[in-house]
């Protein structure tokens, strides 16, 4: 089943009304059995009665029901939960449905947990979702190895996230992605800049390379990027790390082969935070520093924005005095989070770039597989397919906790990441950036949440509580005064 399909069933409200009831303060009626007494799940029933439970009016209805217990709210005048009533649950709601006395009378219905249910066909591809060691293109996973996709409650949110896709644009007709971009209710298609955001009829983004208002993608890199953030629940395919969570906001500033200039991703990250995308994801990289970028991301720190961006492939020790760097992942702003790559058994990949200092966490790169060009899917391998999936893992918390600061976003990433040996001196976080982990961090570990046995949650399938703790904790000496913490 679909999960989007299961919603909670809307609450048996007060919308049946009967005429006969008009005059009446309990007229008796004709007892019809509710259809939705299917939902019910105990013999309580709640009820908010249209004054308080102690008005004589109530108290008389309560007696001629034989109710003497319950549950009385003293934060919601007239609500009441009844338990076990004497004469039946399917008649007392029946009565009190009809009485001009309640506003509303709701069965108890079952409450759980939303947890994924994979109903795309490809979704077994996508290791770093769940990985049961199953080979992917010919490698024989880990088992494990994964953002713990699983583990997570998948509960709706009204939040949906603004993420940026600096990139080579995004085929936003791909089936996957269709639903999942930015569209652009203040412009209109007549020729000019309806909204005056700077591009001429932009529905769905910006094109920087071609200065138009078309951002769609001739490459097919950006397409997959945005695939990996946010494929559609739709059936068919893959599954996004956030896809009920975001919408893309393609900014084109790399052409058909993948590149671009540093002009033109400076313009685009002032589009992506003058739209107020709260994350971008920087999938390209450059040789020398540059001030101007440097500056407007710190301009994006002031604004609560995030920038993600891939550590890049040359296998270089970025911390090394010889090791290339790779920017805009080496520039040193704060709300920077750096990313490696990892393959599907939770080793650094052999062309990621690394360095403790330079980058912040590794995620899983290798043999992503996601949309691609006209409506298709491909794999592909490269810190570029690693930083999304991190971009998904923030802007997923996000969604969850609107409160969460971008700063803490990266803390909780941090933080929450599952510890891999392979990674010590490594990264940063010597760990892989873990959805599951990055959550429970936030939740239930961070410096003033309740004591865990407080917080009502799944049971810890790995029993990781403890080892997330000591990473918080290493974490906390390395990122000293970075974080403020
Ligand atoms: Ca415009
Ligand atoms: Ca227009
Ligand atoms: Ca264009
Ligand atoms: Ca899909």
């Amino acid at each position: 089943m679909n999960k989007l399909a299961w919603v909670f069933s809307a609450s048996v409200m007060t919308g049946i009304i009967s005429p006969a009831m008009a005059n009446s303060s309990w007229p008796v009626q004709a007892l019809v059995q509710s259809e939705a007494s299917d939902i019910k799940t105990s013999q309580r029933i709640v009820v908010r009665f249209a004054k308080a439970v102690s008005d004589p009016l109530v108290e008389n209805l309560l007696n001629k029901l034989q109710i003497s217990t319950g549950f009385v709210s003293k934060k919601l005048d007239g609500l009441m939960i009844i338990e076990t009533p004497v004469i039946g649950s399917d008649k007392l709601f029946a009565l009190l449905r009809n009485s001009t006395l309640v506003r509303y009378v709701e069965w108890d219905q079952r409450v759980s947990l939303r947890n994924y249910n994979p109903t795309e066909p490809l979704y077994s591809e996508q290791y770093w979702l769940k990985n049961f060691g199953q080979p992917v293109q010919g490698v024989i996973g880990e088992v494990g190895e994964d953002i713990g996709f699983e583990q997570v409650n998948h509960k709706s949110s009204s939040h949906s996230i603004l993420v940026a896709l600096l990139d080579t644009g995004v085929d936003y007709r791909h089936n996957e992605l269709e639903q999942q971009v930015w569209f652009n209710a203040d412009e209109a298609l007549d020729g000019t800049d309806t909204d005056g955001d700077g591009f001429v009829d932009n529905l769905y983004g910006a094109d920087l390379v071609d200065a138009d208002g078309d951002p769609m993608d001739l490459n097919g890199h950006g397409t997959h990027c945005a695939g990996i953030i946010a494929a559609s629940q739709n059936g068919q395919g893959i599954q996004g790390v956030a896809s009920e969570y975001v919408k893309i906001l393609p900014v084109r500033v790399l052409d058909q082969n993948g590149n671009g200039n540093l002009s033109d991703i400076v313009m685009g990250l002032e589009f992506a935070l003058q739209q107020g995308a709260s994350i971008s994801n920087n999938s390209y990289g450059f040789l020398t520093q540059s001030q101007a970028l440097l500056e407007l991301i710190e301009e994006g720190n002031r604004q609560g924005h995030l920038f993600v961006s891939a550590a890049g492939n040359k296998s270089s020790n970025m911390d090394g005095l010889l090791g290339i760097k790779d920017y805009p992942g080496a520039l040193n702003n704060e709300n920077i989070l750096n990313v490696a790559a990892l393959d599907n058994q939770g080793q650094l990949a052999s062309y990621s770039n690394y360095g403790a200092r330079s980058v912040d966490i590794a995620a899983y790169g290798s043999h992503v597989l996601s949309s691609y060009l006209n409506n298709s899917y491909a794999y592909l391998s490269g810190t570029s397919m690693a930083a999304p999936v991190v971009t998904g893992i923030a802007a997923f918390l996000k969604s969850m906790h609107p409160e969460l600061s971008h700063l803490q976003m990266k803390q909780a990433i941090l933080a929450g990441s599952h510890e891999n040996p392979d990674l010590t001196g490594k990264v940063l976080s010597a760990g892989s950036a873990h959805l599951k982990g990055a959550l429970r961090w936030y939740e239930e570990e961070r410096p003033g949440t309740p004591p865990l046995d407080e917080v009502s949650d799944e049971p810890d399938k790995e029993g990781s509580s403890a080892q997330s703790t000591a990473v918080f904790e290493k974490i906390h000496q390395l990122l000293g005064s970075l974080l403020g913490l």
